[in-house]
């Protein structure tokens, strides 16, 4: 368990991950194209699945990569430093680029770059119930204690990667931006077939069905869980322990009605709602929020 996370531009960030030499070869060296796909979250919000979307996607349905190499090499995350040393000698294209970065350091590079972004973001209650069980697992984040002093936590801006609140209202200012599109998690759930046309809408691609049947099924969580390119399972125990809590935990929609007290739901609400006032975007989980 990581005791200590790293301080940059005001935002925390777990140091196994990222560094001060990372951010400043972003900042300084890294070379965005106009053909980059760039696959934004605030942790446990969906990336790795997006990964996997975008992997097939990109390969018209063919689940081979996938199959063949980590996800951490088919859509490496830009706030790693070999990372992102790697991807500036990369021949791919387009390039698929993982980030967990806030906007307000991501843009200062990104600049007016034409490349794509889709933002996925999910229910912070079950974000917060999977970072929890994740920090549980994994090097990357402090121990979190019990839910309720976790939960304390998470609702401020001492998280690795800034707040929820501030990561997504961030992001949403990209909203209405050719290059820019924002996915729930929640829909991914709802109806997975449709959102992967939308997003090769987006992105300009055209699948014929049976391409699309294809990036479905091999994106299922029953698939991804049993994919060790895409389950974390090659990473040593050391980063991830996956006896503690596998990385594809439960995959669902609602979790955090089974780890919350009726206190913790109230506490998430109210700090929900002020947080959220200034925010014009509607989610699929605010009709839920307690008055
Ligand atoms: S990370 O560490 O930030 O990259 O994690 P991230 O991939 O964003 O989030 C992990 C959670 O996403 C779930 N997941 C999925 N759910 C449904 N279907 C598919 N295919 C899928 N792939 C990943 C994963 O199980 C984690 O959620 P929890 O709630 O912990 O199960």
């Amino acid at each position: 368990m990581s005791d200590a996370y790293m301080e940059y531009d005001g935002f925390l960030f777990p140091h196994h991950a990222v560094t001060k030499e990372s951010m400043e070869f972003l900042a300084n060296e890294f070379q965005f194209r106009d053909d980059d796909i760039y696959n934004v979250t605030y942790p446990k919000s969906g990336t790795t699945w997006m990964i996997e979307i975008l992997s097939l996607i990109k390969k018209h349905g063919d689940p081979t990569w996938n199959n063949t190499v980590p996800n951490w090499e088919r859509a490496p995350w830009i706030e790693e430093l070999e990372a992102a040393q790697k991807l500036n000698e990369s021949e791919e294209c387009p390039r698929l680029i993982t980030s967990h970065l806030p906007k307000q350091i991501f843009m200062k590079s990104f600049k007016n770059s034409k490349a794509k972004i889709i933002y996925t973001i999910r229910n912070p209650k079950d974000a917060a119930v999977s970072l929890y069980y994740f920090a549980i697992m994994s090097a990357f984040y402090r121990d979190p204690g019990s839910m309720d002093s976790f939960l304390k936590e998470f609702l401020t801006e001492k998280m690795p990667y800034g707040s929820w609140f501030e990561h997504v209202k961030g992001w949403m200012e990209m909203q209405g931006k050719d290059n820019f599109m924002f996915q729930t998690y929640e829909d991914l759930q709802k109806d997975l077939r449709g959102s992967v046309i939308k997003i090769c809408t987006f992105l300009g691609k055209e699948l014929d069905d049976k391409a699309v049947d294809s990036v479905v099924e091999n994106s299922s969580f029953n698939n991804m869980k049993q994919n060790k390119m895409a389950n974390f399972t090659l990473l040593a125990p050391g980063f991830m322990d996956h006896e503690k809590s596998p990385f594809m935990r439960k995959g669902i929609v609602g979790d955090w009605k089974n780890n919350f007290t009726v206190a913790q739901n109230e506490y998430f609400d109210k700090i929900y709602k002020s947080e959220m006032q200034d925010c014009s975007v509607k989610f699929p989980w605010d009709t839920s929020i307690q008055e």
